[in-house]
């Protein structure tokens, strides 16, 4: 797919609002119904007939990340901006977030974001959104179906993010005999697939070597269980580099490195991806040693694409939004003034 890099943007405040069978002054009235949350505009038939609905099916809430990009998306999609939007949130379920893009063709809502849980698995759901005329765009994440089947994608280039993870590591540890276990993502995801790629391809040759590898889908519970395992088998001497696919996996393995006695950062070095507030903290308190970050804030992309492709318009297929990378004294100079 051809790369376009969009400039890293400015971040609008971000409150969204949504809870259960609120109506706001302006009559515009939120319903919650089994997991999924509609925002329906005010202002009687002229009105709701400019409104676009949108059906947004987020993998879940299973990291800070996942936090800031659903916010980011709520804040962009919303009535203000022309949006009715129903979100869907699939608790990391990939047969539960199909599931929901299929209700939300039967809805028969005019374009469909999704952020997939996984690669796989996606053909027959968008030939359906595809036969029924209802354009698809994917933020975040991407998919392995043809991209005949979608209109455009925003988000991050993982494998690059892997890279620039491994290429500090064969810097700093490279030359010395280095065991590393690796905390995955969850598997069968875009970012775990292409993130492992990156970082294997930047530490070929080095003397870094994988002893471990286990998936702790990206959850802060999934990283400290499976570090818990990590010490069990090799003892914090046999470890001496975690690399974790995020950072609330990182934040996991650091709890569990501290309670077996050691020291995140110096005992064992860490390095993550994501680069938000709580692992840039922990950065900066020298529990991490370096983080690539991968940005949150794709919603003010994803509904220019959802308004660009219903009103007819050509856009590309993919839309790369730059990163950036933090080592500790780097994190300690921004970390007051990131927005998430
Ligand atoms: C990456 C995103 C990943 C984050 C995790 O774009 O899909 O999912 O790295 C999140 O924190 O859970």
């Amino acid at each position: 797919m051809k790369k376009r890099f969009l400039s890293t943007f400015a971040l609008a405040g971000v409150a969204a609002l949504t809870m259960a069978g609120c109506t706001t002054e302006t009559g515009t009235t939120t319903e919650e119904t089994a997991g999924e949350t509609t925002t329906e505009a005010g202002g009687g038939e002229e009105a709701a007939s400019d409104v676009i609905t949108v059906g947004f099916a987020q993998t879940g809430a299973e990291s800070g990340w996942r936090s800031a990009n659903t916010e980011s998306m709520q804040t962009a999609f919303s009535e203000d901006n022309g949006f009715e939007l129903i979100f869907n949130a699939a608790d990391n379920d990939p047969a539960a977030q199909i599931s929901a893009v299929r209700n939300f063709i039967n809805q028969g809502v005019d374009a469909i974001v999704i952020a997939p849980v996984v690669e796989d698995g996606w053909d027959d759901v968008l030939a359906e959104a595809a036969s029924a005329e209802i354009p698809v765009i994917l933020e975040d994440r991407t998919v392995s179906a043809s991209e005949d089947l979608y209109a455009s994608w925003v988000g991050l280039d993982f494998e690059a993010e892997g890279v620039k993870a491994g290429e500090w590591a064969a810097e700093q540890y490279g030359d010395t005999e280095t065991k590393m276990v690796v905390l995955e993502g969850t598997t069968g995801s875009a970012p775990a697939n292409d993130r492992a790629a990156g970082f294997a391809s930047a530490i070929e040759g080095t003397m870094i070597e994988t002893i471990d590898s286990q998936t702790g889908d990206f959850t802060r519970d999934g990283g400290k269980s499976v570090m818990e395992g990590y010490i069990a088998n090799y003892g914090i001497d046999g470890i001496d580099l975690v690399f974790a696919h995020n950072d609330d996996m990182g934040l996991g393995a650091i709890e569990a490195i501290e309670a077996a006695g050691g020291v995140p950062g110096e005992d064992i070095k860490i390095i993550t991806i994501d680069a938000v507030k709580d692992g840039m903290q922990a950065l900066v308190d020298g529990k991490i040693n370096y983080i690539v970050e991968c940005n949150p804030l794709l919603g003010d992309q994803a509904a220019d694409l959802v308004k660009k492709v219903l009103a007819g318009e050509d856009v590309d297929k993919a839309y790369y939004v730059e990163d950036q990378a933090f080592d500790q004294a780097a994190a300690a100079e921004v970390i007051d003034s990131r927005p998430y």
